[in-house]
């Protein structure tokens, strides 16, 4: 067969045709049905073996990017009196995730969001609530399917009364950060200018309240993420981008994987990063990074996306390639 045929069905393959459709278009073209499968199979067997040489040669590339952070030291920056310049060259840029521990204290907010001061203020305000969470293995894919609406000062009430747990949670999915009422929370967070587009605040800000001890399970955004904690303390377990060892148990942006397992071999085998994010920090989540969190505390947060940069990487899914 011509080279150029050859070619043709590589770029199909390549591009996802099955080897049957590839076949028949040959067929349709005048080739024998034997040439056509001969050349089909022979075409897939070339293809599989270069793309399994791309994938050795792309471990090969995530081991010098863990080797060189291990080499560095390995952790997570704490940092202040950063600009917001050098945060966006720095760390933005190069998806680093960073702590930053001036911004938050700065806010009105800081030091005044409690649940007692959330049940004075808006206590009548009606929120998202995920409930029943234990029950149900897949409790945040199912954020949706568990969520009932409450009064902010009958949730504050539940999460005393019932303590540590996983069972209740305020999430992002909620979007009870653009209630009406809720509104003068707004009026108390102060980010300096440079950070955020505040044209893209609406839609772009999550409330996240709950007891201690709720955990979002593995997964990582595709966006990059200002997660900020007015109150309370939360543990994030982070793994890179590149831990390939990931993308086997992965499921959409989820993984199967649990890092607080470290008993199971495969999830030893990643390279974790461990922050304690305390009151008055903020984390920077880069897109891709996986993260898995945990409250130590009651936690009020606020996390951004409207940074003020290019941040729609809707596209990063490495669960959906087949
Ligand atoms: O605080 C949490 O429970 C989860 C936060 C998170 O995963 C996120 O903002 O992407």
């Amino acid at each position: 067969m011509h080279p150029a045929w050859r070619q043709w069905v590589d770029d199909n393959l390549t591009q996802g045709a099955s080897p049957a459709e590839v076949v028949a278009g040959l067929v349709d073209e005048g080739f024998s049905a034997r040439e056509a499968l001969d050349t089909v199979e022979a075409v897939a067997a070339a293809a599989s073996e270069r793309m399994a040489r791309i994938g050795r040669k792309l471990e090969r590339l995530a081991a010098l990017h863990r080797a060189q952070r291990r080499a560095a030291g390995h952790g997570i920056e704490r940092v202040a009196g950063l600009s917001p310049e050098a945060f966006f060259a720095r760390y933005y840029a190069t998806l680093t995730p960073v702590v930053i521990t001036d911004l938050v204290p700065r806010w009105a907010a800081f030091g005044r969001w409690s649940l007692d001061s959330l049940r004075a203020r808006f206590g009548q305000v009606e929120i998202a609530v995920a409930r029943g969470r234990e029950a149900d293995v897949d409790y945040d894919l199912h954020t949706a399917r568990l969520s009932t609406l409450m009064p902010l000062g009958a949730y504050c009430d539940l999460i005393e009364s019932r303590g540590p747990t996983n069972d209740h949670y305020a999430v992002a999915q909620h979007h009870n950060s653009d209630r009406e009422g809720l509104a003068p929370l707004f009026d108390e967070v102060s980010m300096p200018d440079g950070w955020l587009d505040p044209a893209r605040r609406r839609g772009a800000t999550a409330l996240w309240i709950g007891p201690a001890a709720t955990v979002t399970p593995l997964h990582h955004d595709t966006c990059n993420i200002l997660f900020c904690s007015v109150l309370g303390q939360k543990r994030f377990t982070l793994a890179a981008p590149h831990e390939t060892v990931l993308f086997a148990h992965q499921r959409g942006c989820y993984s199967r994987l649990d890092p607080e397992r470290r008993d199971d071999p495969r999830v030893a085998a990643v390279d974790w990063l461990t922050v304690d994010l305390d009151a008055g920090e903020a984390l920077y989540l880069p897109t891709g990074w996986w993260h898995h969190v945990r409250a130590l505390s009651v936690s009020i947060n606020l996390a951004f996306t409207n940074f003020a940069r290019a941040n729609a990487f809707d596209w990063y899914r490495p669960g959906e390639v087949v």
